[in-house]
C-alpha cells in the first residue's frame, strides 16, 4: 500500500490529523493496534479549550459538540470548607466546553468511516522504517500477514506507550519527566453533577475533582497514593472519601449511584524534545504528558495536530517545507507553558506525602492569595481557557 501520510494511532490526535488532512485532499492511513470498541472504552478527558473546538469545527465534526457540549464560564476552587468561583469568562472573554474525549473520538471515527478513509484496527507489531532516509515505511501484521505502507511522512500519534517515540534514533531525544507520588481514582456515574460547574478541591486528605459529561452523567476523581489498586475501592468507599474532601453544601447535595467506569490514572509530567526525526513527526501524548489537573492533555494534542496539519498542507499545496521545519519548536513553546500550568495546578491542590509543615502553609498562602487577587485569578483563567495558539 502507498499513501502520503501514515498515522500511527487512532486516538484523538491521529483521528483529528487524519480528518484535517483528508479535507485538504492529502491521502492518509491510520494504523491502530486496538479495536474501535477498546479505543472508545477509555474514559479520559472532559474539557475542551476554544482552540480544540475550532479544530473540530475545521474537521467538520463539531455538530454534536455544539448540540450536546456544555459551555462553562467558570470553575470553583474549594479549600478550608469554602468554595471560591473563578469567572474565567469575565476575566478572559472566553469559556471552555464540557464534552468528553470519548464523544470527540466517536465523532471523528464516524466522520472517517463516512468518508471511506482507511483505518487499520488490530494492527500488531507496528514498526517504523527509513524515516531518516528517502523511503519511509510502516510495517505491521494483521491476521498473521505482514503488510507494508510506503509513505512520504509518518505521524506518531500513538500515545505515551506507543512505538513512535521509541523509534527515534538512539541519542536523538532529550526527555524531561516528573512522576508524582499519587494518581487519580476516577468514577463515572449516571447521576446529576453536584454543581453547575467544576469544583477543584484541595483538602488535607487529598485532592478531589467534581466534573461531568452531561447534566445527567458525572465524573469524579479523588487523589490516591500511586500504590492504590482500583479493586480495593468499592463505590461506597469512593463516595465516602469524595464527600470527606468537599465543602458541607456539596457533600450534602452529592447524588451517588453505581459506577459505570472506575479506574486509576497515574500522574506524570513528561516532554520529549525534539518532536521531529526526519519524516517522523510526534504529536499528542506520544511527545508529552501533563497531569490532568489543568485539563490540558487532550487540548495539547489538538494544538500539535493543528500545527502539523497546517505544515503538511503547506508542504503539499505549496511545496514549502518551512512549517515542517519549525513544527517541533512551535509545538514545544506551547507545550512547556501548558506543562508549567498543569504542574502548578497540581502542586497547588494536591497533598504531597513528603510535604513538611512549611510546604503546607505555603500551599495555603498560595490559595489564599489566588482567590483574593484579580490578577492571580486572571493568570489562572487565561491558562485554563487555553493560551493563544
Ligand atoms: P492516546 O493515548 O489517546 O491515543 C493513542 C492511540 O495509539 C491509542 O488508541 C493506542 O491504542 C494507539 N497505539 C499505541 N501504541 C500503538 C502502536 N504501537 N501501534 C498502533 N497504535 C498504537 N487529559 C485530560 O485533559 N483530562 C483527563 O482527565 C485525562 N485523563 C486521562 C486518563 C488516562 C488513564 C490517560 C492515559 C490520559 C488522560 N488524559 C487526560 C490525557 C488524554 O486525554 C490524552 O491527552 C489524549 O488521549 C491524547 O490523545 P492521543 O495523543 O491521541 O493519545
Ligand atoms: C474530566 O472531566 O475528566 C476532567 C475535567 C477537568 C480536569 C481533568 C479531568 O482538569
Amino acid at each position: 500500500m502507498r499513501t502520503q501520510v501514515a498515522i500511527i494511532g487512532a486516538g484523538p490526535a491521529g483521528l483529528l490529523l487524519g480528518q484535517l488532512l483528508s479535507r485538504a485532499g492529502i491521502d492518509n492511513v491510520i494504523v491502530e493496534q486496538r479495536s474501535p470498541e477498546y479505543v472508545l472504552g477509555r474514559i479520559r478527558a472532559g474539557i475542551l479549550e476554544s482552540v480544540t473546538v475550532d479544530a473540530l469545527e475545521r474537521a467538520g465534526v463539531a455538530a454534536r459538540l455544539h448540540d450536546e457540549g456544555l459551555p462553562h464560564e467558570g470553575i470553583e476552587l474549594s479549600f478550608n470548607g469554602q468554595r471560591h468561583r473563578i469567572d474565567v469568562h469575565a476575566l478572559t472573554g472566553r469559556r471552555v466546553t464540557v464534552y468528553g474525549q470519548t464523544e470527540v473520538t466517536r465523532d471523528l471515527m464516524a466522520a472517517r468511516q463516512a468518508g471511506g478513509i482507511p483505518t487499520i484496527y488490530g494492527a500488531e507489531d507496528v514498526s517504523l522504517h527509513d524515516f531518516d532516509g528517502t523511503r519511509p515505511l510502516v510495517r505491521y501484521r494483521k491476521d498473521g500477514i505482514t503488510h507494508e505502507i510506503q509513505c512520504d511522512y509518518i505521524a506518531g500519534c500513538d500515545g505515551f506507550h506507543g512505538v513512535s517515540r521509541q523509534s527515534a534514533p538512539a541519542g536523538s531525544t532529550k526527555l524531561f519527566e516528573r512522576v508524582y507520588p499519587f494518581g487519580w481514582l476516577g468514577i463515572l456515574s449516571d447521576t446529576p453533577p453536584v454543581s453547575e460547574e467544576l469544583i477543584y478541591a484541595g483538602h488535607e486528605r487529598g485532592f478531589a475533582l467534581c466534573s461531568m459529561r452531561s447534566r445527567t452523567r458525572s465524573r469524579y476523581y479523588v487523589q490516591v497514593p500511586s500504590s492504590e489498586r482500583v479493586e480495593d475501592w468499592s463505590d461506597e468507599r469512593f463516595w465516602d472519601e469524595l464527600r470527606s474532601r468537599l465543602d458541607t453544601q456539596a457533600a450534602e447535595s452529592l447524588v451517588t449511584g453505581p459506577s459505570i467506569e472506575k479506574s486509576i490514572a497515574p500522574l506524570r509530567s513528561f516532554v520529549c524534545e525534539p518532536m521531529r526525526f526526519g519524516s517522523l513527526f510526534l504529536a499528542g501524548d506520544a511527545a508529552h504528558i501533563v497531569p490532568p489537573t489543568g485539563a490540558k492533555g487532550l487540548n495539547l494534542a489538538a494544538s500539535d495536530v493543528l500545527y502539523l496539519a497546517d505544515a503538511l498542507i503547506e508542504r503539499y499545496q505549496k511545496n514549502d517545507p518551512r512549517e515542517l521545519d519549525s513544527y517541533s519548536e512551535k509545538c514545544l513553546r506551547r507545550i512547556w507553558k501548558a506543562e508549567r500550568f498543569s504542574w502548578w495546578m497540581t502542586s497547588l491542590l494536591h497533598r504531597f506525602p513528603d510535604a513538611d509543615a512549611f510546604s503546607v502553609r505555603i500551599q495555603q498562602a498560595e490559595l489564599g492569595y489566588l482567590v483574593g487577587s484579580e490578577a492571580a485569578c486572571r493568570a489562572l483563567a487565561e491558562n485554563y481557557v487555553g493560551l493563544p495558539y
